[in-house]
């Protein structure tokens, strides 16, 4: 029989509704087959704002992709409304910084996926965590116990963090610092974060090689790279497999050639391209969660949220899961 993971503290369960190791209720729904999907990333590097057009969209593209999603609790329905729904399209706000102490703000989102074709159903796990807690490995080995139990990881890597890129904001005429959000400390750097990610993912698999669990290496924020990406680029094209409804290889290798290209010319010392060999299964894409950046705008948004290609990764996680149909 399998066994269920607490989504709240990650203990395997027999059987029962209540988790014999922490004493949350479990949803009836959670039968051993669940999926959980991680998303990490540096302090600022735009977690919270994907995790809820991820979910937005999860919703309201769910016709083209052949799925139905619902809520399985009551405190996820409650926290997407008050924290992500309400700030982002009646508040036309951004959402605040994740508090690393904030109990409820780091409480499970969890979802079920339902797909047309028949493939077994996927349970959905999203933590919101701040990135503080993958900034040493005893904080981010408290953060591996959602980890362990993922089939998969969104790593998010915001581009205006990336030390060429800024040069190049600031030389443009783009703007200055104030626009730009802050570089972490060293400790907290994306090149640290993807090392500890590999550290952690290899203790995991019990590996010393390469890590097999996918790694989406992601780059948020990319509205905000208009300024040295051409219009051509990919990654502002439209995505086939929003047009197609399934997961479309050829674009996603278009994305990820074009991407690795501009790491090797922005990304110093090719760190994040080196590390990228730590992982068997890892692909580059590129998304924005807004479509517009509130730095230059005091934090408030010109519009409701206009997500760009925020689905990829997690169609190629599904996909990679054999989820969902795919073409070439
Ligand atoms: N240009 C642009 N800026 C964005 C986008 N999403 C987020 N931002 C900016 O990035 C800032 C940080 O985004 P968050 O989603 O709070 O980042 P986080 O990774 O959750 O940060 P922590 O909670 O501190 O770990 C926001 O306040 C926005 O100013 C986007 O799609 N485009
Ligand atoms: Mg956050
Ligand atoms: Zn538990």
């Amino acid at each position: 029989m399998k066994r269920i993971i607490c989504p709240y503290c990650f203990e395997p369960n027999a059987t029962g509704r209540k988790c014999d190791a922490c004493g949350e209720r479990l949803p009836p729904q959670l039968d051993g087959s669940e999926m959980m999907f991680s998303i990490i990333g540096s302090t600022e590097s735009g977690k919270s704002h994907y995790i809820a057009t991820l979910i937005g969209q999860l919703y309201s593209q769910a016709h083209r992709f052949h799925w139905s999603c619902c809520a399985l609790t009551d405190e996820t329905m409650n926290l997407y409304d008050e924290r992500f729904r309400k700030t982002l399209y009646d508040n036309k706000d951004v959402i605040v910084k994740t508090q690393s102490r904030n109990v409820r703000e780091h409480r499970p989102l969890i979802y079920s996926l339902n797909f047309d074709n028949g493939a077994p159903p996927v349970t959905l796990v999203f933590y919101d965590a701040a990135g503080e807690r993958f900034s040493n490995q005893g904080d981010m080995k408290k953060a591996t116990k959602y980890l362990d139990s993922s089939s998969g990881v969104i790593f998010l890597v915001d581009p205006l963090q990336l030390g060429s890129v800024r040069e190049a904001f600031v030389d443009s005429g783009q703007g200055g610092e104030s626009d730009l959000p802050a570089v972490p400390l060293s400790d907290g750097s994306v090149s640290n974060i993807f090392q500890r990610l590999a550290n952690v993912l290899r203790a995991k698999e019990k590996t010393r090689g390469r890590v097999q669990t996918p790694v989406a290496l992601t780059f948020s924020k990319i509205d905000a790279l208009r300024f040295l990406l051409t219009d051509e680029s990919p990654v502002y094209l439209p995505s086939f497999h929003r047009r197609r409804g399934c997961f479309c290889y050829s674009d996603a290798a278009r994305v990820d050639e074009h991407l690795r290209s501009f790491l090797a010319a922005f990304d110093r010392n090719r760190e994040l391209l080196n590390h990228m060999k730590h992982f068997d299964r890892c692909a580059c894409f590129g998304t924005s969660a807004l479509g517009q950046n509130p730095k230059s705008n005091r934090q408030k948004l010109r519009f409701p949220p206009r997500p760009m290609r925020v689905l990829d990764p997690f169609l190629w996680l599904l996909a990679e899961h054999d989820r969902i149909a795919t073409v070439d």
